[in-house]
């Protein structure tokens, strides 16, 4: 099925990507080879240089590689996408191929601990620095800016704090400092957000969460509005190395069939669950972007088709509370991640974000009681039941 751009979204997760392949099947083949026979030496030369179009060493390109990396370009109206090794993976070919030594980049302060980390200490290794900031305030972003900026990087909502920053505004504004605009989408996925539409330059993904779906991959995605920059970021990837396989992109080729749906039912699971824990008397405060309490609440209505599966929340009582939370929580497991069809429960300050340093966790909010879930698929009524079984004991 050819796509077309006026196609709806829960079409195009069932059929973007897919082409005609040999046989005929409806999804694409596993082509889990690593190289490509070459019809002889003349063809191998016309590929190498580009004279020809067609399939060398599957980690420069590979169909079934390729099939999810187009579907996902097709879903986020990217121009062309390139898959990675993880979400990780995404954030360190995004910074390697956008900045050089003498540059300076802007982060928001609500980011994956990791990419914070990624920045602060490695990027900077190679003459790279970064301020972060609150991206959900304009003016912090607006006053970060320096003739050398190169790259604004946020998450929108942010990790674990869900706080939203304005898409459109932010994208203005570093485009005329010349900046490019690199929006991690991962808490959202497509289906809820679309930064490139908004002004963003580049989306990325960690596809270990929602895109995939299933808690069975990892993997990442660096999403290009503009084609001319696909070649350059081709050469960074090939030569980094860092790719995914053929077996994890038809694994979240096969989880975005279900994505609409999917994020449907978390927004619905996670809005309840968010509204039971906001009257509950045991907690103190709950962070999730589709509640009027929220900070953002408007610009989230405006930015956003739903909330997403992630809440972070704080108990009366604190870590201590939180504690006796994640230890006795029926249905939700303990774990790291999120987006996956089922419901886990983590504490960033120890967990997730325990590599940042006091100092940037505390700017980001990221208090020491602060708890953190991401919301699946189940009934609703039985991730409740499970949580006030162990709410009951603090
Ligand atoms: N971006 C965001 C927003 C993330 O949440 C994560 C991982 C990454 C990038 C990195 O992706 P990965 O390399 O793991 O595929 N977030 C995690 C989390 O909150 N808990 O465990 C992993």
């Amino acid at each position: 099925m050819e796509t077309n751009e006026d196609m709806r979204q829960g079409t195009k997760c069932v059929h973007s990507g897919i082409k005609d392949y040999e046989f005929g099947p409806v999804v694409p083949p596993i082509y889990q080879t690593s190289t490509f026979k070459f019809k002889d030496a003349d063809h191998g030369a016309r590929l190498f240089k580009g004279e020809e179009d067609g399939y060398i060493y599957t980690r420069m390109r590979n169909p079934t590689i390729e099939a999810m990396e187009d579907a996902i370009a097709d879903l986020e109206q990217g121009a062309k996408a390139i898959g990675c090794a993880s979400g990780m993976a995404a954030v360190s070919l995004v910074f390697f191929t956008l900045t050089q030594r003498g540059d300076h980049v802007i982060c928001g302060n609500s980011v994956y601990g990791p990419t914070t980390t990624f920045l602060a200490q490695i990027l900077s290794k190679f003459g790279v620095e970064t301020t972060f900031v609150d991206t959900s305030k304009v003016e912090e972003v607006q006053n970060a800016f320096r003739p050398n900026t190169k790259v604004l990087f946020f998450e929108t909502p942010g990790n674990p704090t869900l706080s939203v920053s304005d898409i459109e505004k932010l994208s203005q504004i570093a485009h005329l400092h010349g900046a490019k605009v690199v929006v991690d989408n991962t808490f959202m996925s497509p289906i809820l957000q679309k930064p490139l539409e908004l002004g963003a330059d580049i989306v990325l993904h960690s596809m270990t969460k929602f895109l995939n779906g299933h808690a069975d991959v990892v993997g990442g995605i660096v999403v290009l509005k503009d084609p001319n920059e696909y070649g350059i970021f081709r050469k960074y990837s090939n030569h980094i190395g860092g790719v995914i396989d053929p077996f994890n992109s038809f694994l979240v080729h096969r989880g975005l069939k279900t994505l609409e749906i999917r994020m449907k039912k978390h927004c619905e699971n996670a809005l309840k669950i968010a509204e039971w824990l906001e009257q509950h008397s045991k907690i103190e405060r709950v962070w999730y972007p589709f509640l009027k309490s929220h900070p953002q609440y408007e610009l989230s209505l405006r930015q956003t088709k739903g909330g997403g599966g992630v809440i972070s929340f704080e108990l009366k009582g604190g870590l201590e509370a939180g504690k006796i939370l994640m230890n006795n929580v029926k249905v939700w497991q303990l774990a790291v991640s999120l987006g996956g069809v089922e419901s886990l429960i983590q504490h960033p300050a120890s967990m997730t974000h325990a590599g940042m340093s006091k100092e940037l966790r505390m700017q980001a909010g990221i208090t020491d009681g602060l708890v953190r879930v991401s919301v699946g698929i189940e009934d609703v009524e039985d991730l409740i039941w499970g949580l006030e079984t162990a709410l009951k004991l603090v």
